[in-house]
């Protein structure tokens, strides 16, 4: 184990019994989404969890160390801090470490810290993709780049429309990454359940999902693989309504100059703003809904014997 590496008490208890654990991400707490609702959710996502037999580790940086299990305290600390915690990528982690800073873990980063501490499943919203007019800005999310190197299993609710879902497809193909509809054979669009664009494999248990990436990890197979849960129906959002907000979002972006790491960040705040907290109450209600797939998943992969390759 390195050094920077800090499994909390409880997770590595449950590591080393075998037992199951879900990792979140830090990034939706600080960046996804307001306080205090950020809190909120962070801990009955944590509680959802527990409640579907496994353990939680909330992934975060915290004064230099790289946190597998944040106690309800490093939580509320990371939600009121907000957007003032750096939004740590893959290559934010050399300088944050060495200078004993606190960073918010993306996808990217909440998959290398979990394959360190050796969790398997992990459980978030929506990932980072291909942007839309990538052509021209190169702004490609490193959470595909991760998915293709990092052995961790990683269940959302598909992408936002913010991203070319198209491109994200293809990249994802190109970088070797199974993209699994869970239910569905079609790619879901975070907020709404369809996108129009098609899934790798449809698999509809948690079983089934343990036993595919079980495969690949005793392959020696590198990278992950993505789970996509379509948002409940009584939850999703009229397609015409998010589609209008991420057009105004998308405008105001372009008008105001934003770019890089900031991009998404903004887009988030500022559908959410367009929508009147409408798509904040759906993107709660998605978390929770992934958070009880990985949970059972998580499970799954336990009474497989875990898997230690
Ligand atoms: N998409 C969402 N909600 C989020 C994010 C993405 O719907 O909170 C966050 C995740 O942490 C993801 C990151 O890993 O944004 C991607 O940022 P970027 O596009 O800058 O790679
Ligand atoms: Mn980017």
């Amino acid at each position: 184990m390195n050094k920077y590496l800090s499994i909390s008490p409880e997770v590595a208890k449950a590591l080393s019994e075998g037992k199951p654990v879900v990792a979140l991400e830090s990034t939706i707490i600080s960046h996804g989404m307001p306080y205090p609702q950020n809190v909120e959710t962070a801990l009955r996502v944590e509680q959802t969890i527990r409640d579907n037999g496994a353990v939680p580790a909330t992934i975060a940086i915290i004064g230099g160390k790289l946190k597998a299990g944040c106690s309800p305290e490093e939580i509320e600390y990371l939600g009121k801090k907000g957007q003032q915690v750096i939004k740590a990528s893959r290559r934010d982690l050399p300088v944050l470490l060495a200078r004993g800073e606190d960073g918010a873990t993306t996808v990217t980063t909440t998959m290398i810290i979990a394959a360190m501490a050796g969790i398997k499943v992990f459980a978030t919203g929506g990932i980072g993709g291909v942007h839309r007019g990538a052509q021209q800005t190169f702004d490609i999310s490193a959470d595909l780049e991760e998915l293709a190197q990092t052995p961790v299993m990683v269940i959302c609710a598909g992408a936002k429309s913010i991203l070319d879902l198209g491109l994200t497809l293809e990249y994802l193909e190109t970088k070797g990454v199974p993209v699994i509809g869970f239910g569905t054979d079609e790619l879901p669009a975070f907020y709404a359940r369809h996108s129009g664009f098609g899934v790798d494999y449809r698999i509809d248990t948690p079983e089934e999902l343990a036993a595919a990436f079980r495969a690949k990890l005793e392959c020696g197979l590198k990278g992950g693989m993505l789970v996509t849960n379509p948002i409940p129906e009584e939850y999703s959002m009229p397609k015409e309504v998010i589609d209008a907000a991420i057009a105004q979002a998308l405008k105001e972006m372009d008008e105001q100059g934003v770019h890089g790491k900031q991009c998404t960040p903004f887009l988030l705040a500022k559908v959410k703003d367009l929508t009147g907290g409408e798509s904040l109450a759906s993107n709660i209600q998605l978390v929770l809904n992934n958070a009880r797939l990985a949970a059972r998943t998580a499970a799954a992969m336990a009474e497989g014997g875990g898997c230690n390759p």
